[in-house]
């Protein structure tokens, strides 16, 4: 069998090996597809200070209209090369080609939109008394550390350094060890299409090394991670240690409410894609539904129905869900799956599908478990995968304790005609997007972006994220006629 293709570090605008090499697989047949160098300590000192030297002698003092520009080529160098890096997705993380081709066109319109975006960035001005002008500066600043995760590589990618490179800084980003590849990419399409060496490193390794070194790092000024909420909080600490801001976006365990005068026509589908999409592995999942008990069996009923009509299967043919991105993760959603069954009503689903079609994949049926409580693991913890856990509830104060039971607060979907009860809800929630007779908002990179409670710190996406990429200088100039 030939060897697996050797896909780079991208350090300085170069291309850069290692001694030891990450074995990365097709989730859909566990086969090797490619190994990217494990970097650790001295290849993360390596990009930072490219990212130093470029920030220091060109990047920060480049024209917003020029960062645009760079931007805008980014985007066409994303869509020139969409169905290459869609086919690339879907062999690293095992999603359907369809969601790999929005991935990339969503990646692009973070391009785009921070492109347009930088140059409308500016800030206040103040006349405090009458000698006094005082203006206030977005700076950017600096060298920006990226952690991202394997879920949805090259979108996280675009919507983290898209505002971050945007607003001047020059960044270090480190992708997830499971799904790497694409984020690689990038960095050569970002070359192309003109942004200047040192401007953005991609160093792939594993977390504890390359990651905790980045984390680590004294000369990095600002830290972004999407992940686990526990990598988060290392992560936190590692930054207060150099007294750096982070911006955090940890999952979720978020509910769909649905009250007695929902819309089962356009509520059943979007339910059914909020926890299938990528196959339940979403930071914003709708893993929890909250059913008023009037409803409860018509509901319970049609999404059993819609659960069992869904193709799984291998993302190149665009199943409805293709595997999980690992063992380890498929193992840790069929543990908590042992036990659910155990303790919760199983609606349908329940544990791995059977054939020999399935046999190497890290594949997991589409699951809903019924009468589930706060007692339950399955209400409270972040499953990752395609199990819809549901609850009923009496009342909407018995609603929103359920759900801000959980220590998440990501997004919750409200299910309702009744207007008053809908912004009720969306006032008392705590979390950081609610979404009413919809889902998501169609992804909308234009939105801000961020948790409550331990779902995270900052806010990434819409024009927000701008502000989170750059800080506030006040310039106060005393001012007096020399001629009368
Ligand atoms: O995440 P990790 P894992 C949740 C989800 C999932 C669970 C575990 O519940 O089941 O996390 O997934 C890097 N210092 N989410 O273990 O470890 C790592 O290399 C610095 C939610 O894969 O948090 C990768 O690049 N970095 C989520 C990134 O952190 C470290 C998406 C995420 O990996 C590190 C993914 C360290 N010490 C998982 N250790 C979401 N919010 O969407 C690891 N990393």
């Amino acid at each position: 069998m030939p060897a697996a293709p050797e896909h780079l570090a991208f350090i300085d605008g170069r291309r850069v090996p290692a001694e030891e090499w990450i074995d990365v697989r097709d989730p859909a047949d566990a086969r090797v597809i490619a190994r990217v160098p494990r970097c650790g300590a001295p290849h993360m000192d390596e990009a930072v200070r490219a990212a130093r030297s470029a920030y220091e002698s060109a990047w920060r003092f480049t024209a917003p209209a020029e960062r645009s520009l760079v931007c805008r080529r980014i985007a066409e160098g994303l869509r020139a090369e969409r169905a290459g890096l869609a086919a690339l997705e879907t062999r690293d993380t095992g999603k359907p080609i369809s969601q790999s081709l929005t991935d990339v066109d969503v990646a692009a319109r973070y391009f785009d939109f921070y492109a347009g975006a930088v140059e409308a960035l500016s800030g206040e001005t103040f006349l405090p008394d009458g000698g006094l002008l005082a203006f206030t500066l977005r700076e950017p600043y600096g060298v920006c550390g990226h952690i991202i995760p394997w879920n949805y590589p090259l979108q996280v990618a675009a919507r983290t350094l898209a505002p971050a490179l945007a607003a001047g800084n020059c960044c270090v980003l480190k992708p997830a060890e499971d799904a790497p590849l694409t984020a690689l990419r990038l960095a050569g399409i970002a070359l192309a299409a003109g942004l200047p060496a040192g401007v953005l490193n991609v160093v792939p390794g594993y977390g504890e090394e390359a990651g905790a070194a980045l984390t680590a790092h004294p000369d990095v000024d600002h830290l972004a991670f999407t992940g686990s909420r526990e990598v988060g909080e290392a992560v936190m600490t590692a930054a207060a240690r150099n007294i750096v801001p982070v911006t955090l976006e940890l999952g979720g365990k978020s509910p769909h409410i649905v009250l007695p005068d929902f819309d089962a026509g356009r509520a059943v589908p979007l339910i059914v894609g909020s926890i299938t999409e990528h196959a339940g592995q979403n930071c914003s999942a709708g893993s929890r539904l909250l059913v008023h008990e009037s409803v409860h069996d018509e509901l319970v009923e049609a999404l059993a129905k819609a659960f069992d009509a869904l193709r799984i299967g291998p993302g190149s043919g665009d199943p409805d869900l293709g595997p999980l991105i690992s063992a380890k993760q498929r193992d840790r959603v069929l543990g908590y799956l042992d036990e659910a069954r155990r303790t919760c009503a199983l609606v349908t689903g329940g544990g791995a599908p059977e054939g020999r079609e399935y046999a190497d994949g890290f594949y997991v049926e589409p699951t809903i478990l019924d009468r589930v409580t706060p007692a339950h693991r399955v209400f409270n913890e972040e499953i990752f995968g395609p199990v819809l856990c549901i609850s009923s509830f009496g009342s909407l104060e018995e609603a929103v304790e359920l759900a801000e039971h959980t220590t998440y607060g990501l997004s919750a979907g409200v299910w309702t005609s009744d207007v008053g009860a809908a912004h009720w809800l969306a006032r008392r929630l705590r979390v950081g997007q609610v979404f009413i007779n919809n889902y998501s908002a169609a992804g909308g990179v234009e939105l801000p972006f961020g948790g409550y409670k331990n779902s995270g710190i900052g806010v990434e996406k819409g024009f927000e994220a701008l502000r989170e990429y750059t800080r506030c200088k006040t310039v106060a100039l005393h001012t007096e006629p020399r001629h009368s």
